[in-house]
């Protein structure tokens, strides 16, 4: 006897739910066991529930006010350079209490919850010392105590050069390899290693030494790659084995080719490329042909990426990049779940899932990527329990 069956679903289908975990799905017409509760979708589309895999949700501070600067004609780098940018949220972040900073990413959460969101990735790399590293990844493994999804943790250590060490990158990145890293492995709290590889942070060669550490750790990593300028960080990221590049934007030929090579996942931004106003699109012709997996995510950050809706990054990522509606949404499940290391178990309908899945006020997928600010959720189911219906 399965806990939950969910019928009438567009298309004809049915799904069952045994506890967390999604039982059976196939056609309405020939259910094979009783549900204790059956629930009809009304020939409503159903989805897995949406995985937004990346994402800087933790951060104190607000940058409003550079982004009026920039209206009026200041470069994101240029800001950067004079102290503000990430450097800005750094010092908004320090001064920041552990409630404070859960506070406000709960509201972010819980946004992106009410659009669909049942597993988020969250980084670092707003602390860029011990203490604070260490307080973001806490707060963001403390997310699900107030909304519900699951939490996969980031640690963006290698975001920038902090203030203390500039002009110093490696001294940087011996504090972070030597003493920030090992603290987060030893208290369990990343389930991954990120960095920006950027004319602007950090080069491919010094990254080099961090990302073997991460694997040295048993920990995935994924990366920050040619988003502002060409630095061989698709190809760094091949390298190692990574889950995931993020960006895109500059990437060369050679970088698409050793991304398929390595069977990492592209991950797309739109929402950064937008904000910051970039004309400039991923290769994603190159991604298709090469048979990458392209994820689409929000990239919620304070600086170039103000966004909460995953439902609009898919828009962003069909009217800009060139995705297909099948492609955005499948970047915002299954190939959003392996570039979290999380493949088969979120972000998919199948048995042994998670029973993540999302009622959609839609009766063809087009129209949950097609409208721009309305993100027709009609109901989400989170670990086989409803938890929001209209
Ligand atoms: N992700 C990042 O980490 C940087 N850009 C991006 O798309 C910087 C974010 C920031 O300005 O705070
Ligand atoms: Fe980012």
């Amino acid at each position: 006897m399965w806990d939950l069956l969910i019928t009438d679903i567009a298309g004809g289908g049915a799904i069952a739910v045994a506890g967390e975990r999604i039982a059976w799905t196939g056609p309405a017409a020939s259910v094979p066991e009783r549900a204790t509760e059956v629930w009809s979708a009304g020939g409503r589309v159903v989805t897995p529930g949406l995985v937004d895999c990346h994402t800087h949700l933790v951060f104190g501070g607000d940058r409003s006010g550079e982004w009026e600067q920039r209206l009026a004609g200041a470069g994101y780098e240029a800001i950067a350079a004079a102290g503000g940018g990430i450097a800005a949220t750094v010092r908004a972040t320090r001064a920041a209490s552990e409630d404070d900073l859960l506070d406000s990413a709960v509201a972010r959460a819980a946004a992106m919850a009410a659009r669909g969101v049942t597993t988020v990735e969250v980084k670092s790399g707003y602390g860029l010392d011990l203490d604070t590293e260490l307080r973001m990844l806490r707060v963001a493994r403390r997310i699900p105590e107030r909304v519900p999804v699951d939490v996969v943790t980031t640690f963006l250590g290698a975001h920038v050069v902090p203030p203390e060490f500039e002009g110093d990158p490696d001294g940087y990145l011996d504090l972070v390899c030597g003493e920030v890293l090992p603290a987060v492995a030893a208290e369990g709290l990343a389930d991954a290693v990120d960095a920006f590889c950027e004319r602007m942070a950090f080069d491919a060669a010094r990254l080099d030494r961090l990302l073997a550490t991460a694997t040295g750790l048993g920990l995935g990593v994924k990366l920050h790659a040619d988003q502002l300028s060409d630095g061989d960080g698709a190809a760094l990221a091949a390298r190692h084995g990574a889950l995931s590049a993020d960006h895109l934007e500059h990437t060369s030929p050679g970088g698409v080719a050793a991304l398929a090579a390595a069977g990492t996942v592209a991950v797309l931004l739109p929402g950064a490329a937008y904000v910051l106003g970039d004309e400039t699109v991923p290769p994603v012709d190159a991604l298709r042909a090469a048979g990458v997996p392209m994820a689409v995510a929000t990239d919620c950050n304070p600086g170039t990426s103000p966004l909460v809706s995953l439902p609009l990054a898919l828009h962003l990522a069909c009217t800009r990049f060139g995705l297909t509606v099948a492609e955005a949404l499948a970047g915002a499940t299954t190939h959003a779940a392996r570039a979290l290391g999380l493949a088969g178990e979120a972000g998919v309908i199948a048995p042994g899932a998670r029973a993540d899945l999302v009622v959609w006020d839609a009766d063809h997928p087009a129209q949950i990527v097609y409208w721009v600010g309305l993100d027709p959720v009609a109901a989400v189911l989170k670990r086989g329990h409803f938890v929001e219906e209209a």
